[in-house]
């Protein structure tokens, strides 16, 4: 698949920090120090509603990942998927009466867009699952040839305890792990499976139902998790910096991805941190297309709000935070912008050499957001007060916030 247009990432003087960040596996922070190419795999959306303000809190934590990176001058290489086959996007287009495909391509269409307004740096690779078929077939084939599949009335299901490492990314006890698996995607229930938990790796054809070729597995299509890892090992390989997605990919997504990977490639872990952006809520509640409970980045935009106001609503929020978007937080953001864009429009402002290297550290300390604004903050309240005399300052501070945050000013 194509992915969207790269806004510009202006450079900066001085020197880029490296990014300590909190990493679910181990619980704690680490410093990644990635090679001169970092690698980066972010799960990618289920196409079957528009990217709601959830999505982009997200995708937004991660293009700060990518930032901070391109700052310390290495060059990233993003991979991301798009899960355009899976049960949630084949009942509503049967709910909706309309073709699975399509309703997958015209909203990672309105993803594209949504994204490019809001200077979410572009994947490298944007990879569909119908597209990684070829390359998914053979892992499941693997994983059967090596005893850690099993097939269950034309199914086939990975066994969780060909992994000695299973439980490794979200430590959670058996009945948590159950509970989680039938919310988010699994079967537990189901009769017949060695462990409850064990996931689907290719579900056998079903009758209404879109199918491929499998090879030996016959036709069907492929399970969540397999999608995933097959995507991240062709383009990444194993031992990749960072997967990112929201916390409530933890489990089981992560968990099993990971699982399937370290029993294909006898190596562990198959990313160096397991990072995770917290819920954004609406009402109470978690912002969830099956919910409905959504505020649309789409109806946003058209509603004439800024883009880059939107922006700032996420950053003022910590990404591993959950928290609750409400009209107030979009109504900060459109007066914060306005006080960054009249502070930098003047000619000239107080120094912002110490901003810069405030916004880097901010940063670089598990992506503090909320500190790297409240540091533009107290920049733009100088300027305001008292001005400044540095011709190049209010320059210095656009490219920076431009950057290192992502916001036009
Ligand atoms: N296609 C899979 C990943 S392979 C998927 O989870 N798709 S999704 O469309 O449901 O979610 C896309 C991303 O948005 C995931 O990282 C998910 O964790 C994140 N996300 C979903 N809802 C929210 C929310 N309310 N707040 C924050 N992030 C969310
Ligand atoms: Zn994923």
């Amino acid at each position: 698949m194509h992915a969207w247009p790269a806004s510009e990432v202006p450079a900066l003087p001085g020197q880029g920090r490296d990014l300590r960040i909190h990493d679910t596996a181990t619980g704690g922070s680490i410093t990644l120090d990635p090679g001169p190419v970092a690698r980066i795999y972010v799960c990618g959306i289920t196409p079957y509603d528009a990217t709601h303000i959830g999505h982009a809190a997200t995708y937004n934590a991660f293009d700060l990942v990518q930032r901070v990176w391109l700052d310390t001058k290495r060059q990233v290489h993003y991979v991301q998927n798009v899960t355009d086959v899976d049960d949630p996007l084949l009942e509503r287009a049967e709910r909706d009466g309309v073709d699975w495909a399509a309703l997958a391509e015209q909203e990672t269409e309105l993803f594209r867009e949504d994204m490019t307004a809001l200077r979410m740096l572009p994947p490298r690779q944007y990879i569909g699952a119908v597209e990684a078929i070829p390359g998914i077939v053979p892992l499941v084939e693997r994983l059967r040839d090596l005893g850690a599949a099993y097939e269950l009335e034309g199914d086939t299901y990975f066994s969780v305890e060909a992994d000695p490492h299973f439980g490794q990314v979200s430590h959670l006890d058996t009945a948590a792990m159950r509970l989680l698996s039938a919310e988010r995607g699994g079967d537990p229930d189901r009769p017949g499976k060695k462990n409850p938990l064990d996931p689907m790796l290719w579900s056998a054809a079903r009758e209404g139902e879109p199918s491929w070729d499998g090879g030996s597995l016959g036709r069907g299509r492929p399970g969540w998790h397999i999608e995933c890892v097959a995507i991240a090992l062709d383009h990444l390989g194993m031992g990749f910096d960072v997967q990112g997605g929201g916390s409530d990919l933890v489990f089981p997504h992560h968990e099993m991805g990971a699982s399937h990977a370290q029993v294909l490639t006898g190596e562990f872990p198959m990313a160096k941190a397991y990072v995770h952006a917290g819920m954004v809520a609406l009402h109470g509640e978690k912002m969830s297309k099956s919910k409905g409970n959504l505020v649309f980045v789409s109806r946003l935009r058209r509603d004439g709000v800024d883009p880059a106001a939107i922006r700032l609503a996420l950053l003022a929020h910590h990404y591993r935070a959950d928290w609750e978007w409400t009209d107030q937080v979009l109504q900060d953001a459109v007066t914060r912008l306005g006080h960054w864009r009249a502070a930098v429009s003047r000619p000239d402002g107080p120094s912002a050499e110490a901003l810069v290297d405030e916004i880097r550290e901010a940063l670089a300390n598990d992506l503090d957001a909320p500190a790297a604004l409240a540091a533009v903050d107290r920049w733009t309240v100088t300027q305001e007060q008292q001005g400044g005399t540095d011709a190049g300052a209010p320059g210095i501070v656009s490219r920076a916030v431009d950057a290192l945050l992502g916001v036009a000013l």
